[in-house]
């Protein structure tokens, strides 16, 4: 039992002071919004994040103060029909970039805890596979907004 607790003990002091800095510090996020939907739909959020790391950082699930629960989504085209599978998790590469885009990955956000209109702020809370966080204000955008401007 003491030994079992002192190697957890050990493993925490590792994680939180590891040689390299957390997954999310590496992460910058930009162009971050949702677009409401009538009658209690679920919004997809889109976000582009970079990674200016030399480790892939990967995102592994996300949540917002204003939703029951936001999942990781990605959205594809079958013989003509859009379907959406759930991620488990999300890469950023090393150096590199991904983007939440509309027909593409995007947050499911599910359940909107208040009344939402277009402009309102709505934080989200990145988290990847380190448990690292990076919370990002996503803006409300109406329900024909495109991924432009
Ligand atoms: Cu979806």
């Amino acid at each position: 039992m003491q030994r079992h607790h002192f190697s957890l003990l050990l493993a925490g002091l590792l994680l939180a002071g590891g040689a390299r800095a957390a997954q999310a510090d590496h992460v910058k996020a930009s162009h971050a919004w949702i677009r409401l939907l009538p009658a209690g739909l679920p919004a997809g959020g889109y976000v582009t994040l970079d990674n200016d790391g030399s480790q892939a950082a990967r995102l592994t699930n996300a949540s917002s103060p204003d939703y029951a629960s936001v999942m990781l989504h990605q959205s594809t085209e079958h013989n003509g029909m859009s379907q959406m599978t759930m991620l488990d998790h999300l890469d950023v590469p090393a150096h590199g970039m991904v983007s939440l885009a509309p027909a593409g990955y995007h947050l499911m956000m599910m359940k909107a805890d208040r009344a939402l209109k277009p402009g309102d702020k709505v934080k989200v809370i990145l988290r990847f596979a380190d448990g690292s966080t990076l919370p990002v204000d996503f803006l409300a955008r109406p329900a024909n907004a495109t991924g432009e401007g």
